[in-house]
């Protein structure tokens, strides 16, 4: 309840105490609020303890110009995933406080009220797409990208790191809406009429308004920054069919993200209008149509679902080659499948709502263009498989991820064509079937495909390998807590049980509903003995370091500098003679040696860090803050912050440091001297003590 005194409003906006959640569980102290006020409570306690951290080993100062300014590809990739692994940490309790109420609150209302079950589902789709998936991909596709290439950096730094910090204004929106206020009950696709101001009246779906446009509009931003970088800066002789898989699943991305992405924007734009402004695209009454939102929606929406497993099958691919010893199988068909995924995932948007009424011939022409994208994606599997075959295969954790992903991706595959048969869907459709469905889908389609390349790049990234057995250990939680949390969803789902139910009245369901519950348990010892592994490999880094660079005996450019890279990442820019130069060059006789010292070297020019970046990250999140809370004073103000520092920019000069060539010279023929000094390992002792980054370099 706000008070009507005259500077209120100004000041504050619609805030009212009743907004913290502190004040809702002091008042009112029922489990639900108090677990919502323990939530707002570790937000706040984490954010002190980092800066409490930071100020007591003085690092605030190494920070800022090291990482947070920092226009260099790799920490700006690095810091992607750390905001990746964050979000994730909280949108999987999230999911495990789901299950929980639904295992309970049978024939029983549960601890958890039906609003705050709304939030919760929608906060964890909302996260799991925007805030874990996408700044998990872009993060790796920014980090390995320009080494595939043969680049020294992305075509747009100044961009890269733009995009990077609307991403976290984004998130950072996500979390305060922990502490202050709500979030939305409409799910993460925020369906109108629902989501209008007229049954949404409070903040919640003015949070999930601006974090998903300030989030789509970083990933278009990132999306033209890949394209650009694959077109205009691969190293001479990097001819298009000669680049590895992963940059080819990376171009695609980029450009579904280019065109998918706007779409998003511009629905969630005209949905602000019609909440701020009363407009009406979306309300049936005076002209608007709820339909032009499920399908600008979902133009959006089934893209991004290749947005988020193509760079997954580059990152299997990738993997798959270099654990089984052999040039990737049918590598034509893996490019040009890849591109038939891309063109096709813009035919099929439809599917998403079958039941909305539209003939059975425009159901039927979407069913049937849906259920070709198997099509591409089984030549993919085909060719893993074939790759496979006598090949000298390694069951490294990255490679166990590769084999979890393929089985259970067919599967998952199989229910996706029952749900493309539009009679079969108007069955199951919003049920629990879909759910699993898609979790299917998306777990070992992006995040094993994402943890399987943050094992592999790990030691490119820091010098140092993974522990081993903890990653065992994780990847088994994963393996096994997916088919307790998500099979048993099946079940149900064709047993008809909605989804998004906060109660459940049918007694029937509950072993399922248990079942479930232990998987989410299980994945969430999944992400903690990641956590741990992070910690043991840290502690033991001196027995496990990789200097000399390629632990796996890779086959990307990647692998061909040291570990962790310097910041231009190639002293001298590679000439590119084959589809696996490096490796090629390692194994066969008669090759260039590719350690040798260049002939000559030449100054380097690489980008200054900036902080206007971070500023017009920041500023628009607060911006944002401003709209969602009615505080119109301070949205103009920090509107106008991001107008200002785009501008200042444009003056700058000194955008670049030049590092001479007599230093470049020194640093990497000391790199080169380590590597001679260093023993060279048969491959298959890649994942024991003696691996220094030199694996079956001798012939
Ligand atoms: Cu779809």
């Amino acid at each position: 309840m706000t008070v009507s005194a005259p500077l209120w409003p100004a000041v504050l906006g619609r805030f009212g105490w009743q907004d913290l959640p502190f004040v809702r569980a002091w008042e009112n102290p029922t489990i639900s609020e108090l677990i919502g006020a323990f939530a707002g409570a570790l937000v706040v306690v984490g954010a002190v303890v980092v800066a409490a951290l930071l100020t007591r080993y003085g690092k605030w100062r190494y920070l800022w110009t090291e990482w947070l300014t920092s226009l260099d590809h790799k920490k700006i990739g690095i810091m992607y995933i750390v905001v990746a692994f964050v979000m994730l940490s909280r949108a999987l309790v999230e999911a495990v406080l789901m299950r929980m109420q639904q295992a309970v609150a049978i024939e029983h209302p549960g601890f958890l009220s039906p609003d705050h079950f709304g939030q919760l589902f929608s906060t964890h789709g909302s996260i799991m797409i925007f805030f874990m998936a996408m700044p998990f991909l872009t993060g790796m596709i920014n980090y390995v990208l320009p080494f595939q290439l043969g680049a020294r950096d992305m075509a747009f730094p100044w961009a890269n790191s733009i995009a990077l910090w609307l991403t976290i204004g984004a998130a950072g929106l996500m979390m305060a809406s922990l502490v202050v206020g709500e979030f939305s009950t409409g799910g993460w696709s925020g369906y109108p009429p629902y989501t209008e101001r007229a049954f949404s009246p409070g903040v919640g779906v003015d949070y999930w308004i601006w974090a998903v446009t300030l989030g789509s509009i970083g990933s278009t931003m990132a999306g033209i920054n890949i394209a650009c970088t694959v077109y205009k800066l691969r190293a001479p002789g990097m001819r298009f069919m000669r680049m590895q898989m992963f940059s080819w699943t990376s171009l695609c991305t980029s450009i579904l993200m280019i065109f998918a992405m706007p779409p998003l924007t511009v629905a969630t734009l005209l949905l602000a209008l019609d909440r701020y402004l009363g407009f009406h695209f979306f309300t049936n009454d005076l002209g608007g149509n709820m339909m032009n939102y499920a399908n600008m929606f979902w133009l959006f929406g089934h893209p991004e679902v290749y947005i988020l497993i193509l760079p997954a099958f580059g990152v299997y691919s990738e993997v798959v080659s270099t654990f089984s010893t052999k040039d990737l199988y049918g590598y034509t068909s893996l490019v040009i499948a890849t591109m038939a995924i891309a063109v096709l995932s813009f035919t099929v948007w439809v599917h998403h709502f079958f039941t909305m009424g539209q003939s059975a011939n425009v159901n039927a022409a979407f069913g049937i263009a849906t259920m070709t994208i198997g099509v591409p994606t089984g030549v993919k599997i085909y060719d893993w498989i074939w790759t496979m075959f006598r090949g000298e295969v390694r069951f490294t954790v990255p490679m166990l991820y590769a084999l979890a992903f393929m089985m259970t991706f067919v599967l998952g595959g199989f229910t996706g064509i029952i749900l493309a048969m539009p009679p079969l869907d108007y069955l199951v459709h919003n049920t629990l079937f879909l759910v699993a469905h898609f979790h299917n889908m998306l777990i070992p389609g992006l995040l094993y495909g994402m943890l399987a390349g943050y094992h592999y790049w790990f030691p490119k990234a820091f010098g140092f390998r993974l522990d081993e057995r903890w990653g065992r250990i994780a990847f088994g939680c994963w393996v096994v807590g997916f088919y307790l949390a998500f099979f048993p969803l099946y079940v149900l789902g064709a047993s008809g049980m909605a989804r998004r139910t906060q109660a459940i009245f049918e007694p029937s369901f509950r072993p399922w509903l248990y079942v479930a519950c232990v998987g989410a348990f299980v994945l969430l010892a999944a992400l903690t003995s990641l956590g741990i592994q992070l910690w043991v490999s840290i502690r033991d880094r001196a027995s496990t370091r990789v200097e000399a660079g390629d632990p796996w005996d890779g086959r990307g450019l990647e692998w061909s500098v040291s570990a962790p890279p310097p910041e231009y990442n190639f002293a001298v820019l590679p000439l590119i003679d084959g589809r696996n130069p490096f490796y090629d060059h390692k194994h066969d006789e008669g090759q260039p040696d590719p350690y040798a010292s260049p002939s000559s070297y030449e100054d380097i020019v690489v980008p200054r860090g900036s902080a206007t970046s971070v500023v017009i990250g920041l500023a628009a999140a607060v911006a944002a803050f401003g709209l969602i809370w009615e505080i119109w004073g301070l949205a103009i103000v920090a509107l106008q912050i991001v107008v200002a520092a785009v501008v200042l920019r444009s003056f700058g000069r000194d955008q670049h440091r030049t590092i001479p060539a007599a230093e470049v010279a020194r640093e990497h023929e000391k790199w080169l001297a380590r590597v001679r000094a260093t023993p060279a390992i048969p491959r298959q002792l890649e994942t024991a003590a003696v691996n220094r980054g030199l694996a079956e370099i001798v012939a």
